[in-house]
């Protein structure tokens, strides 16, 4: 590709400039992990598909000098928090099928001793499919191979997907 073209990159870079996304979850960690938090944000772009940053600062390694792990990252059908996130339901799935196809499966954070910042472009849900849906973030990474959650531990992190304003 010549290099003065437009890519998507280009585009996407400004949307994350504007800081002005569509929809935001701001996550918390539960009791046990009381200094997980940060936000995933989601932009609408031109191309159909949604920009995704997330960053989260005191996932659980954040003192273990030079960790580098990956954490399992979904949304989840329910956007209630509440009770250790253990009403967040399963992996938002609209079209029925195996891990990991479903719409809420999403690539796993790198934490680099307990922070992680993440930008991807997703195509497998709209705006309207995630609001009041919830992004969870486990302990473990997810093996994208076992049924129906990829193996992927305890949810160590929650926030409600709320429309930006
Ligand atoms: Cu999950
Ligand atoms: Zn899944």
């Amino acid at each position: 590709m010549p290099q003065n073209e437009l890519t998507p990159a280009m585009a996407f870079t400004g949307l994350l400039l504007q800081n002005h996304p569509d929809a935001i979850a701001w996550i918390s960690g539960d009791a046990t992990d009381s200094t997980l938090n940060g936000s995933v944000k989601f932009y609408q772009t031109s191309y159909g598909g949604i920009l995704v940053e997330a960053q989260i600062f005191g996932l659980p390694d954040i003192s273990v000098p030079g960790s580098s792990n990956f954490y399992a990252m979904h949304i989840h059908e329910s956007g209630d928090c509440s009770d250790h996130f253990s009403h967040t339901g399963l992996h938002y799935n609209p079209g029925n099928t195996d891990h990991p196809d479903h719409a809420g499966d999403m690539p796993p954070l790198l934490g680099n001793q307990g922070y992680a910042f993440s930008v991807f472009y997703d195509k497998r849900f709209t705006l309207q499919d995630i609001i009041g849906r919830s992004v969870i973030i486990h302990e473990k990474p997810d093996d994208f191979t076992s049924q129906p959650a990829g193996n992927a531990g305890n949810k160590i992190g929650c926030g409600r997907i709320e429309r930006f304003v």
